[in-house]
């Protein structure tokens, strides 16, 4: 039972022969080789070298509760042994599936009581585009098709997810977008903000939303979707107007809104939900990664009393689902992450106290040369770099100070994303205060050796 014991070369060997990866650019990947990430605990991770790092990311923003938390595999062996899989179609349920809904209305927003389970994220904005559509039909109104997005928007993989992204390079295979999908503008004030305040800008960007929709006819438009803090966008921390301006459009017009919850969800703003630290009031909620921290995937989306309602009473059958809807063993691991959450006060601590630690250290890195600004909310982190500051001016070419101070990072043991020069991180939530230091002085000594390589 278990992997052989190859070298990291063989490893590396194998991986190029028999496996393409996602969003990667294979050939450049195999003139370098794989990186082989072997085991973890806590918030480190070790390489097949035996290396120690920091995982600044969570994982992919994903694994809240940390690395090695044994409870989580015992139940799921137990439920394995107990009830491996079972689906959740043809009137049919399980003990695992309806006790993680439960607990799911119990911890998300006042009305939200009732979950649709998917496996990923992708899959639940997928759910979510069908499902919003449908609502409109079952009130007489199926004109109501539209689904309005955002530039630099991250919304998965999927056709329905991967056009609802905002980025260029993901339209542009795969014959995307698909009809009825369209983008405005996004908050991100210091690459785009010009000279206007950040309340100002955040208000005006709030407005495109209006304007879109008199330009396309409220009568066309289903729903608007955002994630209350774009993550893979570079960590955009909207301006306080932002969302108190998008929650009145939606109201006024009629307009289904959706919090992309993916990242932000479980704990990662230090309060249980994006939504609750904007005041959002969504009607749906794509949630996956802190469902289960990653440790099995699953998604869902969460659905207003006042949208199932009308799924319940006027529907008839949704003709939409998966073979592992509601997967026992992943709904198991996902209650029981949830507990942990909940009952070690995990996400009272990043809002009260670890996570303002961090954002104190991590806007004192806006001092350092290459730092044009640095942003955060929680254990969300986010640094511009720039060749100078006074013009927030990048490095030619764009992307190469955040390669160089990625790479940089990764040889002094830290993974800290870059997405162009954007340096982000999401560590996991249970990171202690000595380990906050350890990251920013990781992140700090990167930034050092970064601008040494780009001087020279
Ligand atoms: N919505 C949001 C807001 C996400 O961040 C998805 C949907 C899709 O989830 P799945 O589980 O289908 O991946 C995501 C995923 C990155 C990166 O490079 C980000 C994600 C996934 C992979 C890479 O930052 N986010």
């Amino acid at each position: 039972m278990g992997l052989v014991n190859h070298t990291t070369a063989t490893w590396q060997l194998l991986d190029t022969k028999h496996f393409l990866h996602p969003f990667t650019d294979h050939k450049a990947l195999h003139a370098t080789g794989s990186r082989i990430i072997e085991s973890a605990e806590g918030i480190y991770l070790w390489d097949s070298d035996g290396n120690r790092i920091l995982d600044g990311m969570a994982g992919l923003w994903c694994v809240n509760v940390g690395y090695g938390r044994t409870e989580l595999a015992e139940v799921a062996r137990e439920q394995m042994e107990k009830l491996p899989y079972y689906n959740t179609f043809f009137q049919t349920a399980h003990p695992p599936v309806i006790e993680l809904s439960e607990l799911l209305a119990d911890v998300t927003p006042d009305g939200f009581n009732r979950a649709f389970f998917t496996n990923s994220g992708s899959e639940s904005i997928d759910t979510v585009v069908r499902m919003a559509r449908h609502y409109w039909s079952l009130l007489g109104q199926p004109t109501k098709q539209i689904i309005i997005s955002r530039t630099n928007a991250y919304h998965g993989s999927t056709m329905a997810g991967a056009s609802l992204c905002g980025m260029p390079h993901i339209h542009s295979q795969g014959g995307l977008p698909i009809p009825g999908i369209t983008h405005i503008g996004q908050p991100y004030w210091y690459r785009e903000g010009g000279n206007q305040s950040p309340e100002d800008f955040g208000r005006a960007v709030a407005q495109q939303l209006e304007q879109k929709i008199q330009e396309l006819g409220e009568h066309q438009v289903a729903a608007f979707i955002a994630e209350p803090i774009q993550g893979a966008g570079g960590v955009i921390i909207p301006p306080t107007t932002y969302w108190p301006e998008i929650t009145d459009i939606c109201r006024r017009h009629q307009i289904l809104l959706v919090a992309d919850e993916v990242i932000c969800g479980f704990g990662r703003t230090g309060q249980w939900f994006g939504a609750d630290t904007y005041k959002i009031l969504p009607d749906l909620m794509p949630i996956a990664k802190g469902l289960s921290s990653g440790y099995l995937p699953i998604g869902a989306v969460m659905i207003a009393d006042h949208i199932a309602n009308v799924l319940i009473e006027e529907g008839g059958e949704f003709f939409h689902g998966m073979t592992y809807s509601g997967h026992p063993v992943a709904c198991a691991v996902s209650s029981a992450n949830i507990r942990i959450l909940r009952d070690e006060n995990i996400i009272q601590q990043v809002g009260n106290d670890t996570g303002p630690y961090l954002q104190k250290k991590w806007q004192k890195l806006a001092d350092h040369p290459l730092v044009g600004e640095a942003r955060g909310l929680g254990f969300l982190g986010a640094l511009e770099l720039v060749e100078s500051k006074s013009k927030r001016k990048t490095y030619d070419p764009l992307g190469h100070a955040g390669a160089v101070c990625r790479d940089a990072a990764l040889s002094n043991g830290l993974i800290m994303r870059a997405v162009g020069d954007t340096m982000i991180i999401s560590p996991p939530l249970v990171m202690t205060r000595e380990q906050i230091d350890e990251l920013v002085v990781l992140a700090e000594q990167s930034l050092d050796d970064a601008l040494t390589s780009l001087r020279n």
